[in-house]
Parts: structure tokens; sequence; C-alpha cells
């Protein structure tokens, strides 16, 4: 790759210097090149090198890369460790030492462990940083190396498709590398919208690509997204959380028309009808028998379907007989309408319909579900040791709140994993998240449990901004930004690339790094040689990149040779991409899959035991959700919400960059119908609410957004007024706690609401 002298710009007091947007959970992993002189970041300007094929494409950033800026220098960074002076919630603090602060917060930890118990300690999810040096993971590493803390799993990602492919393939690596998608002649994007929501840096470009060399794209979404517009033939609007039904319809009409890969599901697939189903299982209702409506008396027909998604029937049929048919094909399943009440249909349905077309194993197919790439499976997380928690306790992460509330009576049935707990959660150490408040579900009602100090009795926040969490802290402690402190991170999903992260500037105001602050805290634990292992930073840098040399970089650089050569990234060129499943279809008997029957298993043993027929039936169905508008919940609350992953925001971060801001103002979408027979226009204000929350926002009426359906592009800070009115447009003030059956997961697409005219016109 051509590269530009690298080290200084045309004035020489400027060095120019390769590196990575900060690793938030963004989607993508894209190379920055940063200016900067006198101790200052001046510019930030997107990855220069000149394109060099698709098997090292460049990696461009997306809008929050370059207004990364504005963020780094915001008047608002947490300057100084702060202690709160007026009730949880009320954001009133004064300035106080990092001795003060780190006394208090070891303290705290000491007593809360004597007092309670280990498990009564609590680190939440947070996504903030996976610069293996900053990040929620260096206050695991400092609860596991000083006695344990209440574990958890699954995330607000991904809970429902991580938990559901393995019932059909037994793995998440089901996914090719991208390369491939190039061979693919038909490509449905259901749910998928990787122009805005960023899968990986340059998906939608792959995309592209594909559509160029002729692959036909199909978009299946509420909206009209950048996606369905930029990348698509056609698009689909679909009623949220119906998709299971059009993909029943979708396999009806294949089974009617012969179109199913029938020699691929007699070698290869275990379940679809009574000739195949597992020994024992002979009498069980197989796929077929749902589908023709044999024992519940309903055929899965597109009239059916049309009713329940309001996808027209001939649509349907349409679509079917495509992706059936125009060989090999994509159906690549997003994860928001996984997000949702039963969740886990909507993966094993898509799953399904791979393998009945015989799309699984194949150059340019794809077997659906979480799709990570073969042959590791992408990203496996940072490398930063985390050490072993002692305490076997683990809850679904989304329950948080119960354990706050009830821990000692939560039970398997509830998600609960390991022992029992003793206690219920005490201590909260909020690293890297907005999800005790801002990105967890019901606001409202995580609010009174958070400022209730009678149930936890200490929460310390750790972040670069007074986010609408860091409110509710008892002590602040300002972390500084990845350009601060010396990092490396991995590819967000597909992981070709390894970035490196030199230290560019001094921490602004006292801000430190998490490592330095989990170090000093350490040591107040008596357990700091232990954590630092006598590293700073940038040794613990070093040896991260020796971690990821061994592993699966090799020949990549050291911190000196990065520096020297201010490459800023490794890539791992893909020439020949690979391919999930490719042994397992040549020859399945000798390559079985991890699935009890060694087969793709459209019928699950494994769910059929779980003896929950209605919520988790052993083949996949379309289950009508609990909020729905086909429920009693319609006649108040007749508008679904979908909250989408927006171009402008990291889920809550950058929602106070105000050059975003001003590009991508917050809104709810709703379309003309919905619109006019409310009497609201376009740009007003409206008022949002349902029986958990309350907003208040502008309108942007559009003809992107099917009639029903209303979007509220999640992440927007929670802002209540006196009455609790939000006037920030938090999605979660709206959404609820229930979780899902199989998966314990988040379902927070899954919202019904009424909106109202206010009618003050904004401009
Ligand atoms: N710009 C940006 N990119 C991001 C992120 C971000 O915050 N901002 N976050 C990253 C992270 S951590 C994650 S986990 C991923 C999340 O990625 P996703 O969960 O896939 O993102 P969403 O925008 O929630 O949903 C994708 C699309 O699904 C549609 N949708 C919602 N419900 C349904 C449904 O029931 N059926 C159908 N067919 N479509 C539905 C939405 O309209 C949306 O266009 O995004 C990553 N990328
Ligand atoms: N309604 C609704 N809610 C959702 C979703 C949805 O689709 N709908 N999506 C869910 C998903 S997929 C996810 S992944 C979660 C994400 O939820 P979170 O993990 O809470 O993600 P963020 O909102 O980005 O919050 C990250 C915080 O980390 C801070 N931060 C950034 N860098 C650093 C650092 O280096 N150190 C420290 N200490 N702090 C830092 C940021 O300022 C920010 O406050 O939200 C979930 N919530
Ligand atoms: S996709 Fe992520 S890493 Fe890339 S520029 Fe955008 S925010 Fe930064
Ligand atoms: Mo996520």
């Amino acid at each position: 790759m051509k590269i530009r002298d690298p080290h200084t710009s045309s004035n020489n007091q400027t060095r120019l210097v390769r590196t990575c947007c900060p690793a938030h959970n963004c989607g993508g992993r894209c190379l920055l090149v940063a200016h900067v002189s006198d101790g200052i970041i001046t510019r930030l300007e997107a990855d220069d090198r000149t394109y060099d094929g698709i098997d090292n494409p460049r990696l461009l950033a997306c809008v929050r890369g370059h207004a990364y800026l504005r963020r780094q220098y915001h008047p608002d960074r947490l300057k100084y460790p702060l202690k709160r002076t007026g009730e949880r919630g009320e954001a009133r603090f004064q300035r106080i030492s990092w001795e003060e602060a780190l006394d208090t917060v070891a303290g705290e930890i000491q007593r809360v462990r004597e007092t309670y118990g280990s498990s009564a300690l609590f680190v939440p999810y947070g996504t903030g940083s996976y610069s293996n040096t900053n990040g929620s993971h260096l206050a695991r590493r400092l609860f596991n190396l000083s006695g344990g803390h209440l574990g958890f799993y699954n995330n607000y990602s991904w809970a429902c498709i991580q938990r559901a492919t393995p019932t059909v393939y037994g793995t998440n690596i089901t996914g090719n590398q991208r390369q491939d998608w190039l061979n693919s002649r038909y490509i449905l994007m259901w749910g998928w919208n990787p122009a805005e929501m960023i899968d990986d840096t340059n998906s939608a470009w792959f995309i592209k690509l594909a559509r160029e060399h002729g692959a036909r794209v199909v978009a299946v979404d509420p909206r009209k997204t950048n996606s369905a517009v930029g990348l698509a033939d056609e698009w689909i609007p679909i009623r949220p959380g119906t998709d299971a039904a059009m993909m029943s319809a979708m396999a009806f009409v294949m089974l009617q028309e012969n179109l199913l890969a029938s020699d691929f599901i007699a070698t290869h697939c275990v379940g679809f009808d009574r000739n195949q189903m597992p020994p024992g299982c002979e009498n069980q209702e197989s796929y077929q028998d749902y589908l023709l409506g044999t024992l519940d008396g309903t055929p899965k027909t597109p009239v059916w379907a049309e009713t329940i998604t309001g996808v027209p029937r001939e649509t349907i049929v349409h679509i079917a007989r495509e992706y059936a048919t125009i060989k090999p094909a994509i159906l690549y399943q997003g994860y928001g309408m996984q997000r949702r009440a039963y969740g886990e249909q909507v993966v094993r349905a898509g799953c399904v319909l791979a393998a009945i077309t015989g799309n699984v194993g194949i150059s340019g197919g794809w077997a659906s579900g979480l799709a990570f790439p073969p042959p590791l499976g992408g990203n496996r997380g940072t490398v930063f040791p985390k050490g072993e928690n002692p305490v076997n306790t683990r809850i679904p992460v989304a329950a948080w709140t119960e354990a706050v509330l009830n821990g000692p009576n939560l039970g398997h049935a509830d998600g609960l994993k390991g022992d029992p707990l003793k206690s219920s959660i005490k201590l909260i150490y909020a690293i890297a998240t907005n999800a005790l408040i801002n990105q967890h579900m019901n606001i409202n009602r995580s609010a009174a449990v958070l400022k209730d100090k009678s149930l936890v009795e200490f929460i310390v926040v750790q972040d670069q901004f007074l986010t609408p969490t860091a409110r509710f802290a008892d002590i602040v402690l300002p972390a500084c930004t990845s350009f601060e402190t010396w990092g490396v991170q991995d590819g967000w999903k597909y992981a070709e690339t390894l970035l490196f992260m030199p230290k560019l500037v001094e921490p602004l105001g006292e801000s430190r790094s998490d490592f330095r602050i989990c170090a000093g805290i350490a040591e107040r634990l008596g357990i700091g040689k232990e954590f630092s292992q006598g590293m700073d930073e940038r040794q613990w840098v070093d040896w991260i990149l020796d971690r990821y040399r061994e592993d699966r970089f090799p020949g990549l650089p050291t911190v000196d040779e990065f520096l020297e050569s201010n490459a800023g990234v490794f890539t791992l060129p893909i020439e020949e991409p690979a391919v999930a499943f490719t042994d397992f279809r040549h020859d399945p008997e000798n390559n079985p899959l991890p699935t009890p029957s060694g087969k793709i298993e459209i019928f699950s043993i494994e769910l059929l035991n779980l003896n929950q027929p209605g919520e988790i039936p052993p083949v996949p169905k379309y289950i009508q959700e609990w909020e729905s508008p086909f429920g009693p919940e319609a006649e108040y609350y007749p508008l679904q919400v979908v909250g989408s992953h927006a171009l402008q925001r990291v889920h809550s971060t950058h929602d106070n960059n105000d050059w975003l801001v001003e590009a991508f103002p917050q809104r709810v979408f709703l379309n003309p119908i919905d619109a006019e027979v409310r009497k609201i226009r376009d740009g007003e204000m409206v008022r949002v609410f349902n029986d958990r929350g309350e907003m208040v926002l502008p309108c942007r009426v559009t003809l992107r957004i099917m009639p029903g359906v209303v979007n509220i592009p999640q992440g927007a800070w929670w802002s209540p007024d006196q009455n609790g009115i939000d006037h920030g447009g938090s999605t979660n003030v709206l959404t609820a706690e229930r979780l899902t059956p199989l998966a314990f997961g988040n379902a927070q697409h899954t919202i019904m609401v009424q909106i109202e005219r206010i009618g003050k016109a904004r401009r």
C-alpha cells in the first residue's frame, strides 16, 4: 500500500499518527490519522492508504469517527473524581481528590464483601471500550483477583441469536468470510441494515460489490433503511415481530411447489418430516406438520402470513421462489429482530430456511444464525487477562435489576446458573457502561431501584462523561479516552484486523486510564502487584500483542515496530474466503455437527426436553409477541416502536456530540397515515407514551417507515423533567424488563405505544 509520509505534515510541527477510532461497541473498527501538535489532537482524518484489493480493504471511518474530535475535547469531559452531595439521580456532586475517591471505593468493596459476600458485588454489562487496556474487563480483573463477584452471561446485543443458532447447528461459527459474498447471486438482508448499523467496517461495501457482481438484493425491514435505499433492489416492509410467520409461509410455498433441496434435507437434517424424526420423537410434530397445520389445524399459507406480517401474499410467494431457486443465496439475519419477545424463533426459522434450500456449506451461500466467521470465529473479545472468578453464580445480564431486588429468590427458572445467591446485589462498579439507566429496559423502574440506598448501597461509575447512569453514582471516576493511553483492539465481528493505538496526548484534566484507576484500587485492596504484574499500559500492550501474535496474527509487530512504521493496523489478507460447514456438506457422516444428532436440527430434542412447547417449541414457530398489534394492549397503545441503531451514535455514546446532533437530531419517525389520524405535522413536538413512561420529542413524518410502526433510534440520553417526562427521546423509558423464554434475553424492540400531538411546531 502506498503510504504518505507518515510522521510529519507540511509544517513539520504536526505529527500525523495512524491509530484506531476509539474502541467503542460501534459495530466497526476503522483507521484514523490523527494530527498531533503541541500535545493536542488538532484533526482526525480517515484511512489515508490507497485501496489495494478486496483481500485487504481500507478501513474508512463512518460519521462518528469523523466527528470524534468533538467528543475528545468536549467541554463536558469529566476531569476530576466526584462525590455525590445530593440524592442519587440529582447529579449534584463535588470535586474530590483521587486519594479520597480510591480510598472510598476500595473501602466500600471491602465492607460489602465482608458484610454480604462476594456475590453481592456486580460489574454490569459495559461496552464503552474494547481497547484492551480500557473498558469494563479491567474491573472484572480487579474483582476476580480480589475475591470474586456475581457473574453474568449473555449480552444486550445477541442474547437470542447466540442461544438459538447452536440449537440448529451446534455452533455459532455459521458464517463465511465476507469476501465470499461476492460469490452469491441473491442476498436477503433480513432485518439487517449494514449501511447504518455498522456490522463491521466494510460490510455494506461488500454487499455493494456483490450486487455489482450480479447478486439481487432484497431488504426485509419495517423501515426503508439506508440499506434498503442504497443497497437493495427491493424493499419489503414487514410488521415487526412477525418475521417467523413470513419465513414459515416461505417454507410452505417451497413445500407446495417442490422447491426444497430434498436430497440435502434427507442427508443433512433431522426433523423436517415424520420420516426423519430423531429416535423417540416419531410422534412429535415435525416441521412439515407445523407448515401443513397437521396438528394445529392452521396451514402456514401466504394468506395466513399476510394477515400477520402485512406482507402481500404474492410478495411472500415470489420471495420464496427467488430464495429457493436463485442459488447460491444468503439470508443474512440482523440482530434487531431477535432483540424481541420470542426472538429465538426468528433465528431458528431463518436457519431452517437456509438449510431446506441447501444453502449451507457452499460458497456464495450462508447458513444464517449468528454467523461468526470460520475458521476461528472472528473476534473473541479482549485478551487482557481477566482472571478466574471464584464466584460461580451467573445471571442473565439483563436480569441485574432482579438480582438487586430479589437476589436470594432467583432460581434456574429466572435463568440463574450456579449456586443460589445469599444476598442481593449491594455494590455496583459501573465502568464503560450506560446500561444501569439508559441502555437497560424500563428506565423509570431502574431509576427507582437505584435511588433506593437500602438496595444497592454503593454505586461507582467510571466514565468520560456525566451520563444518565453516572447521575446515580455515589462516586464518579473520570476515565481518559483511548487516545490518551496505550491500546490495541481486535476487529468487531469478522476480525481480520488488529489496530494499534499509541498514546497520542496526555489525559485531560486529572482523568486516568481504566487500567490505572483499577490498579490504584487493587493496591488499596492489597493486590497491586497481582493486578498490574509490575507493568504499565504500554508494557501491557506489548504483552497483548505477543498473545495475538501467538494466537491469530503471525508476524504481528511489537509496540516499537508499530511506532516505527506508523502502520496503525495489521491485517490478515483474505484471498480464499473460508466457508462454514464445507466438510459437513461434503461428508456429513464423517464430519458431524456438534449437535446431539450430528445433523442440522430442524427439530430439537434439547428444546423438546425443556417441556415448554408454547414458548419454546422444538420446531421454529411464529408466536404472537406479548405486546403486539393483535393483543388487547393495542386498544390503548396501537403503534409498534422499533429503536434502531442509529448512524450518529454508538448506543448512548456521542449523544452529547453536538456536531452529530446537528446533522442527526433525535426524532420519532412515523408514517403519514399515522400522522394524519393524529393531526400531526412533520417537525411538530409529540408525546410518546405507554404504561411505563413518556417522552416528548420532535417527529419526522416520512414514507420510509411502514404504517403502524414508529422508530425512536435507541441511545438518546434520558433527560427527565420534574414530572419524570423524558425530553431526550430515550427509547428505554418505554421498554419492559420481561426476558425471552429460552435465552433470557432482553426484548427491547417489543414495545407498543400511543403518540399524541402537542402541536408546537418546531420549525
Ligand atoms: N451506527 C451504529 N452501528 C452499530 C451500533 C450503533 O450503536 N450504531 N451498535 C452495534 C452493536 S453493539 C450491535 S449489537 C449491532 C446491532 O445491530 P442490529 O440489532 O441488527 O441493529 P438494529 O438497528 O437494532 O436492527 C436492525 C434493523 O432491524 C429492523 N428491525 C427491528 N425489528 C425488526 C423485526 O421485527 N423484523 C425485521 N425484519 N426487522 C426489524 C430495524 O428497523 C433495523 O433497521 O449494531 C452495531 N452497529
Ligand atoms: N432500547 C434499546 N436498548 C438497547 C439496545 C437497543 O437496540 N434498544 N441495544 C443494546 C445493545 S445491542 C447494547 S451493546 C447496549 C450498549 O450499552 P452500553 O454498553 O451501556 O453502551 P453505551 O451506551 O455506548 O455506553 C458506553 C459508555 O462507556 C463510556 N466510555 C467510552 N469509552 C470509555 C472508556 O475508555 N472507559 C470508560 N470507563 N468509559 C468509556 C461512554 O462514555 C458511555 O457512557 O445497549 C443495549 N440497549
Ligand atoms: S465504524 Fe466505529 S470504528 Fe469505524 S469510524 Fe465509525 S465509530 Fe469509529
Ligand atoms: Mo450490541
